[in-house]
């Protein structure tokens, strides 16, 4: 599937037209990759997110990037991990696909993904990978845009869980155009 890659890297030096943040529902920054992200995207980052008004689980929000490469960046709360039982898995999968929707909406071409929710908010990565590939491959097969998205590990460790459930479930796309 050449739309889609899974790469190590920082995020905050992403080249993607969009960048997402694994925010948490106020918007007002945090720690992680949210915290880092505000830091490389400067104080106008947060002042936009102040007049947000916060976001629900699951939703995303637009703003611009400031002093980022990504001329935009899609904020989502992920579900903190609680065992499974609550709904995270549909919440995580909402997360993708309300992000790729509004940039899809927007006209945006390129989206690089962290890892949602397996940081501070405990989702176990292999579970977490499975839905969020299952997210992102499904609206790739169903939209024209965005164009190309990328999942972007901090660590190699991450990117090998991505890597083995991509091979698991979607190896076979690379042999079907999508
Ligand atoms: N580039 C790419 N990935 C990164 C980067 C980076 N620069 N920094 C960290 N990661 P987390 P969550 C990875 O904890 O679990 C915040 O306080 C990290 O290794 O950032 O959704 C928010 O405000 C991990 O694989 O997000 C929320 O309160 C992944 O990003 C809460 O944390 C996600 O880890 C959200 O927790």
């Amino acid at each position: 599937m050449d739309r889609f890659s899974i790469l190590v890297g920082d995020i905050t030096r992403s080249d993607a037209e969009a960048i997402v943040s694994a925010a948490n529902t106020s918007l007002l920054g945090g720690g992680g990759v949210d915290g880092a992200i505000h830091r490389a995207a400067g104080p106008a980052l947060l002042a936009e997110c102040r007049g947000l008004g916060g976001c629900e689980t699951g939703r995303a929000k637009l703003t611009r990037g400031y002093n980022l490469r990504a001329s935009y960046v899609l904020h989502t709360p992920g579900p903190i991990w609680q065992g499974g039982h609550l709904g995270e898995s549909a919440l995580l999968a909402a997360c993708y696909r309300s992000c790729l929707s509004l940039a899809a909406e927007r006209g945006i071409r390129s989206v690089d993904f962290p890892s949602i929710s397996t940081g501070i908010y405990g989702y176990p990565l292999p579970m977490a990978a499975t839905v969020a590939l299952k997210a992102i491959m499904e609206f790739l097969r169903e939209h024209d845009l965005p164009q190309r998205v990328r999942l972007v590990c901090h660590d190699e460790a991450t990117a090998a869980v991505y890597r083995q459930t991509w091979n698991l479930w979607y190896a076979e796309d690379k042999a079907c155009r999508m």
